[in-house]
């Protein structure tokens, strides 16, 4: 018999599910829109997921198995729906990834099927997240993820070095799920890493980004570009940093691609975050930039600071002072869906255009990379205004 709570939980959770989300009007700078509410956070959660509904073996109707987090999710825009992988975390700290949809993009997201598996391959591998999900021009879609286990190297009483690795999976139908090796790179360590969505030479193009340990990027932190032949046992010889770390920029001391990069009549744009460090730790942030359509290695636009910050209570989380963005999706209708994690810990949505994302990149300023010229470069601005009122007076 199931719990009575179970149906008035259920009305509660309905309300949430069903409420419309409307632009958050208190925010405004041009680029685009952010909403009032977050998308996706644990409370959407299928009851069914966290408690065992059955009156007999759980006669309080305690949560068994409850949820923590609702975080850097994957996108895909398929059969004209929104689809979100969500990196979902367990109490138990485990993250796991669930399929979430939505029919217009910014509510009404609802959890749907099971938690996703796939053939355990690999046993060693402990945790899972950060699924970057591409429509590749092969047919497939690819689930690329951060695939974690202890450090093997680890002195015995080391109980918390690890070691990323880049997990691969595919899918026709965002249901069954095909597990491929591990993507093999010349770095020991890798998350962050995108597939690109077109052959380039015949070959798998990827985004890397290469790192000496887990969290301490050390003579790696940039994002890189690098091929393979074969999909199916996949190494990259060779990685080439398209984009580093700089001193004093938001990506200081490191970066990593988002989504795949987004296909426009100007050139590939981008998403990623970046990263510097503060007296309160880690700051994430996310910047745009573009490649060329003729070589997606080649950086044709990088405007200066940040796209997306925290913004209000997106700055309190698990994980504090955090934006990160792994899935965007585009319609048919050429408006861009950005879905990002505020401090690892609920998912939201920043709605624009192709086209507002095409001028946002190639007509910010460039970073001058230093203070006085930055000022210069305000200066300018602030004079060529000036020069404008004065003419319209
Ligand atoms: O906690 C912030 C983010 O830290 C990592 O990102 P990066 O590899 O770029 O440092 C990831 O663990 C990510 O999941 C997390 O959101």
């Amino acid at each position: 018999m199931i719990h009575e709570k179970y149906y008035e939980l259920l009305e509660q959770q309905e309300k949430l599910l069903s409420r419309k989300n409307e632009v958050n009007k208190a925010f405004y700078n041009g680029i685009y829109d952010r909403y009032q509410y977050p998308v996706v956070t644990r409370h959407h959660v299928p009851l069914h997921w966290k408690f065992d509904l059955n009156k007999d073996t759980n006669p309080h109707f305690m949560e068994r198995l409850g949820i923590n987090a609702t975080f850097n999710a994957g996108a895909i825009y398929f059969n004209e729906e929104y689809y979100l992988v969500v990196r979902t975390e367990g109490l138990d700290r485990k993250s796991f990834f669930s399929l979430a949809v939505s029919d217009n993009g910014v509510d009404n997201f609802r959890f749907i099927d099971t938690p996703i598996t796939w053939d355990d391959i690999d046993k060693e591998e402990t945790n899972i997240y950060d699924m970057r999900l591409v429509k590749h021009e092969d047919g497939w879609i690819y689930g690329i993820y951060c695939s974690e286990k202890l450090d093997p190297e680890a002195g015995e009483f080391d109980t918390s070095s690890a070691v990323a690795q880049a997990g691969l999976v595919r899918t026709k139908d965002l249901i069954d799920w095909e597990r491929l090796p591990n993507i093999v790179t010349p770095s020991p360590q890798q998350r962050n890493v995108v597939l690109h969505p077109e052959f380039i030479d015949g070959k798998y193009g990827f985004y890397t980004r290469p790192q000496d340990g887990f969290i301490s990027t050390g003579s790696g932190g940039g994002i890189a570009f690098g091929v393979t032949n074969d999909i199916t046992n996949p190494t990259i010889e060779f990685e080439e940093i398209i984009h580093g770390k700089k001193y004093h920029t938001i990506y200081e001391v490191k970066n990593g691609q988002g989504p795949a990069p987004i296909k426009t009549d100007k050139g590939w744009i981008h998403i990623g975050h970046g990263v510097r460090n503060t007296a309160a730790g880690l700051r994430y942030v996310l910047y745009t930039f573009a490649t060329s359509l003729k070589n997606p290695s080649e950086i044709i636009a990088l405007p200066s600071g940040h796209f997306i910050a925290p913004y209000d209570n997106e700055r309190v989380g698990d994980v504090s002072n955090v934006i990160f963005c792994n899935g965007a999706v585009v319609n048919e209708t050429n408006d861009v869906f950005i879905y990002y994690a505020s401090s690892d810990t609920r998912m939201h949505v920043a709605v624009t255009t192709v086209d507002k994302l095409i001028d946002y990149t190639f007509n910010t300023p460039e970073d001058t990379y230093r203070s006085l010229e930055s000022a210069t470069q305000r200066k300018q601005l602030v004079l060529r205004n000036e020069t404008l009122l004065n003419e319209e007076k």
